[in-house]
């Protein structure tokens, strides 16, 4: 299956939910305000957001108001004012940064797939030719470096773990240096994401960016939050919290197959309008891809 239709598929929840709510509200009728305001509650139960809806609900206003209306034509409007805004967003994670090495680190609240998306990115790296190393900063969770140690035997990386208990940020210092010494080309550093202690995640994720910018002041190059897509509204929050705490260069979004709430990217987008690298519609290798605004606009619509 290609990309597109994995997308497809992964996203149709999500598109169902909308296309079949803008036939429900657009049956040949002409355009009235009853029919405006349908489709922009529609839009915000979507997800999308409610700068998207009603931006997309004033232009429907002023152009087509009193005239017939298809739910085609509502449809193919929606999916280019999508990919307008995710258009300037759509910005794959770069692997061939000129920092020796270029420092990835994955940050993201707990379940959200930071170690499964740090797994493909790095066997997507391997496939290139790179040499990677993988970086478990959870020391507190044995399960969690051991994970990482699955995704580096199958990927062929370097994997660098602490003793249980050690300090994350000793751990990452260590493999960095280890990784300067060894002409490493990209360090992929996974992080815990303990909810239930937020303060202390946080200062945790501070230090470790503080002690890498004692070998390399550009360190990490690239912080990159997993969003789980199933969250819908709450990950607005996250992203908010964790853009408080450090520096975010951009945004993956997992698990978009199997849920309605595909429109947070779109929201997402125009909120924060951090890059987008990619999008996760499963568990599989192929089921991560650099973000592609039309397809990913004209598979939310179905
Ligand atoms: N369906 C689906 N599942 C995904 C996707 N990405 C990750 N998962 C699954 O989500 C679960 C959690 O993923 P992890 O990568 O362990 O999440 P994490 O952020 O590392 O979690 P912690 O280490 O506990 O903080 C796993 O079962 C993954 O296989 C996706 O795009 N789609
Ligand atoms: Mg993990």
């Amino acid at each position: 299956m290609n990309w597109l239709s994995r997308l497809k598929a992964g996203l149709s929840k999500s598109s169902s939910k909308l296309s079949e709510g803008i036939s429900t509200i657009f049956t040949h009728r002409k355009l009235d305000d009853a029919m405006l305001e349908e489709l922009e509650d529609l839009l915000v139960m979507a997800d999308l957001g409610s700068e998207v809806a009603s931006r997309v609900v004033a232009r429907f206003g002023r152009t087509r108001f009193g005239k017939d209306i298809s739910s085609e034509e509502v449809k193919n409007a929606l999916a280019q004012e999508i990919a307008e805004v995710l258009r300037p967003v759509a910005i794959p994670l770069s692997l061939d940064k000129p920092a020796r090495p270029q420092v990835v680190m994955m940050v993201g609240v707990n379940g959200n797939g930071k170690t499964t998306t740090l797994g493909k990115l790095a066997l997507r790296a391997r496939q290139q030719g790179k040499k990677v190393m993988l970086v478990a900063c959870d020391t507190f969770r044995a399960a969690a470096a051991e994970q990482l140690a699955v995704w580096a035997e199958r990927s062929g990386c370097e994997l660098v773990r602490g003793n249980p208990q050690a300090d994350p940020a000793s751990v990452a210092y260590t493999a960095l240096e280890k990784a300067r010494a060894e002409e490493v080309d990209i360090v992929f550093i996974d992080t815990a994401g303990r909810l239930q202690n937020k303060a202390g995640l946080m200062e945790e994720l501070v230090k470790i960016m503080r002690v890498l910018k004692k070998l390399d002041p550009d360190a990490p190059h690239d912080t990159v939050l997993v969003l789980d897509g199933t969250t819908g509204q709450n990950a607005h929050k996250q992203a908010e919290v964790f853009s408080e705490m450090v520096q975010i260069s951009g945004l993956i979004v997992t698990k978009l197959d199997g849920t309605a709430k595909g429109g947070v990217v779109v929201a997402l987008a125009e909120r924060f309008g951090l890059p987008i690298h990619a999008v996760g519609v499963g568990e599989s290798i192929e089921d991560l891809q650099p973000f592609e605004p039309e397809g990913f606009a004209r598979s939310l619509l179905g």
